[in-house]
């Protein structure tokens, strides 16, 4: 065994720089990417229309209020967002038998089956993050939006995950540029209640903590081309896992055609492949397992450079810093 020292959490240094140590911590792990707001970004289906403009931001609120331990507010959907819901719903339940990877139609149907997935009614964040506790340990914080990437992936090493809760405008139910609670609950949660999944997900968490910012840009790159637009190969049939593609069927259909270029996922090179979030992805990289692309992420994050080592101590929900030099 190696020998290791614990360093301390007061005195802040280039070897023990300031990141979240525990979950409350997150309180100030909450800073905001504004460019595909509905407000800002012109090509936003919502950016002329003022009524849902002034619904999301009512949602947003409640996030900007939350703190650790809160329970997440209940939030009384109006049957225009619910059948926006319902109808990437029943797209989803169609398409995923043939397109979904096995793991997601898992957990899928045990959501079904505790009536948390209905067609008829958006699931509440706070009955999700239940299920999730559950399952795998994770659980959820309501987000205002989408945030940078070095506070959200900073929460993944807690198993927590930041979602936000307003809903998608009703004109473009098949994709929509930024985040909304119907890509979390619909692409994120199945998943993250998977064991191995949940797992991959806290690695790339911990190896965000104090990572330099262009660390930050490789990790949140590669989480980018698994978490949101992944695809595995299941007994050589190429299915989906990214989030991105089963929240949007448009995006799934397209990926899974012979439009988009599918190449095998390699941590090293998919790290620095510039992507953008406004439009369906010119490529998608193939892992061969959730197993395979595990190993070859560790492998990969081993060889980054931090000057100490992170653990995270289940009995105390905290990280810990190691001195490993
Ligand atoms: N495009 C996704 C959807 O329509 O569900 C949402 C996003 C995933 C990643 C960035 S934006
Ligand atoms: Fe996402």
């Amino acid at each position: 065994l190696e020998h290791v020292t614990l360093i301390g959490e007061d005195n802040i240094s280039a070897k023990n720089p300031w990141f979240p140590r525990h979950a409350s911590d997150l309180d100030n792990c909450n800073h905001l990417m504004t460019k595909y707001e509905p407000d800002l970004d012109m090509n936003h289906p919502g950016f002329a229309d003022k009524e849902y403009r002034a619904r999301r931001k009512e949602i947003a609120e409640i996030a900007f209020a939350y703190k650790y331990g809160d329970a997440i507010p209940f939030i009384e959907y109006t049957e225009t967002e619910n059948k926006t819901w319902g109808a990437v719903f029943n797209t989803v339940l169609d398409l995923m038998p043939k397109h979904a990877c096995a793991e997601y139609c898992r957990v899928f149907k045990l959501l079904q089956e505790e009536g948390i997935f209905t067609a008829d009614h958006i699931p509440q964040l706070e009955e999700m993050s239940n299920f999730l506790k559950r399952h795998t340990g994770f659980s959820l914080r309501p987000a205002a939006g989408l945030l940078t990437a070095r506070d959200f992936l900073a929460s993944l090493a807690f198993r927590i995950f930041q979602s936000t809760q307003y809903v998608r405008h009703k004109n473009t139910p098949y994709h929509t540029p930024e985040p909304d609670c119907i890509h979390e609950l619909l692409g994120h949660m199945p998943l993250l209640a998977d064991p191995s999944f949940a797992q991959f997900s806290q690695e790339i968490g911990l190896a965000s903590l104090g990572a330099s910012d262009s660390e930050i840009e490789k990790l949140s790159t590669v989480y980018w081309f698994t978490v949101e637009f992944g695809l595995c190969k299941e007994s050589g049939v190429v299915k989906a896992y990214g989030a991105g593609l089963l929240s949007a069927y448009g995006e799934l259909l397209h990926a899974l055609s012979d439009k988009p270029e599918l190449r095998p996922f390699e941590p090293a090179v998919t790290a620095i492949q510039p992507y953008q979030d406004q439009e369906y992805q010119p490529i998608y990289y193939v892992a061969e397992s959730f197993d395979d692309m595990k190993d070859k992420f560790r492998r990969w994050v081993s060889a980054m450079s931090r000057p100490f080592e992170v653990r995270f101590n289940p009995h105390t929900g905290r990280v810990e810093v190691l001195d490993s030099v």
